[in-house]
């Protein structure tokens, strides 16, 4: 159950309500794509880092342990240790990007297995299947995320078929929820509109699944090669066409500057690898833009990677020592890193949230993108 606490220009403050207790947006997730967050950051790791949500992949977890393994150990909570909530993407995104040779039919998807290559067949049913399996709190509907550019016939026909994908997957999930031995029985479903960036099959679709009375409503197939401006004018065109009283989710998005804007356009949810993947490379998020700890003039810097930041690595650690760890190719350099990342997110949501309530997102997300061109210039 999402409730609108207060609206500043399209932006939108909220609360979302779930079995596993009650999500502050906007909100970043936190992706740990095979249960685990990249960086050697553990569960635990997580409660220190204002993370609300952890997101994981139906595909990877079905290819490796098995969603049977993790159903038969209690669902993906007790299995990682995490009791708040978790959304599960669907696989459909995963396995146009990683799988190898795949046939798209009107059933689902024929695709192998990164890992070895096994064949391997994914539609609607045995997606929400995987996902009811992993009990996560959310499950994502079954789509195609086509690909950039798409020919307005191949997105057309594309984007009925996830509509179609998507009927089934509501039917199997009710089915799923009332079933004696499924785990989550409150498991709730987001539809994903499609469409790229053909603005009026984006609004048609928005239209049509709106009416199905979902938990809430992502935007898919964006952050895929357009340009910003393309992916920050589709959304502003979209959004207007889902449900106000339900949350609207950016799938993939992205950098700190992509979230302030889609905020501004009514998005409450997002999920990226970003900070968990700049951070390994030794790339820190800092108030000031990026910065890149490998550098040769952090050597005797013993200042933290940001003053005033409250993450646990900035609180007791240099950028000296961390350079050193980097450097050394020290597993902890890389755990401090995308600590400090994850941190700065979930940190920036929080002031993003505090800056809507007080009806001054404006002047915030100004102070904030021209703060971030001081070094990303
Ligand atoms: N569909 C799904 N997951 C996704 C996407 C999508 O279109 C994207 C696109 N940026 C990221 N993750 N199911
Ligand atoms: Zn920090």
């Amino acid at each position: 159950m999402y409730k609108l606490i207060n609206r500043d220009g399209n932006a939108k403050r909220g609360e979302f309500k779930t079995v596993h207790g009650t999500i502050q947006t906007p909100v970043f997730m936190n992706v740990g794509t095979a249960a685990a967050i990249k960086g050697a950051v553990s569960t635990m790791d997580l409660q220190e880092m204002k993370t609300q949500v952890e997101l994981s992949n139906t595909y990877h977890l079905h290819v490796r342990p098995g969603d049977q393994v993790v159903k038969k150990l209690g669902g993906l909570h007790k299995f990682m240790n995490w009791d708040k909530p978790i959304l599960t993407d669907s696989g459909g995104f995963q396995v146009f990007s990683l799988a190898g040779l795949r046939k798209i039919k009107e059933e689902g998807v024929y695709f192998s297995s990164h890992i070895d290559g096994h064949k391997i067949f994914m539609g609607p049913e045995e997606s929400m299947q995987i996902q009811s399996n992993l009990a996560s709190t959310i499950a994502m509907a079954f789509d195609e995320c086509p690909p950039h550019p798409a020919t307005r016939e191949y997105m057309q026909n594309s984007v009925d078929r996830t509509t179609r994908w998507l009927l089934r997957c509501k039917a199997e999930m009710d089915r799923l929820n009332s079933l004696e031995d499924t785990i989550n029985k409150h498991q709730m479903l987001f539809g994903i509109n499609q469409g790229g960036t053909f603005e009026d099959i984006r609004i048609e679709h928005a239209k049509l699944i709106s009416e199905l009375d979902l938990d809430g409503y992502a935007l898919g197939g964006l952050a895929v090669g357009e340009s910003h401006e393309e992916m920050y004018r589709i959304i502003e065109e979209t959004v207007p066409y889902l449900p106000i009283e339900k949350p609207v989710y950016l799938m993939g998005v992205g950098t700190p500057a992509n979230i302030l804007e889609a905020v501004d356009r009514g998005v409450d949810f997002f999920d990226c690898v970003y900070p968990a993947r700049n951070g390994r490379h030794g790339h820190a998020y800092t108030n000031q833009g990026k910065m890149n700890l490998m550098n040769a003039k952090y050597e005797l810097d013993d200042k933290p990677i940001e003053e005033g930041c409250n993450c646990p690595a900035c609180k007791h650690y240099s950028r000296a020592y961390i350079r050193h760890l980097l450097k050394a190719k020290e597993m902890l350099g890389l755990r401090l890193m995308v600590t400090h990342n994850l941190y700065f997110y979930n940190n920036m949501m929080e002031e993003i949230r505090d800056a809507i309530e007080n009806n001054r997102y404006k002047e915030y997300k100004k102070a904030k993108l021209d703060g971030f061109l001081i070094n990303d210039k």
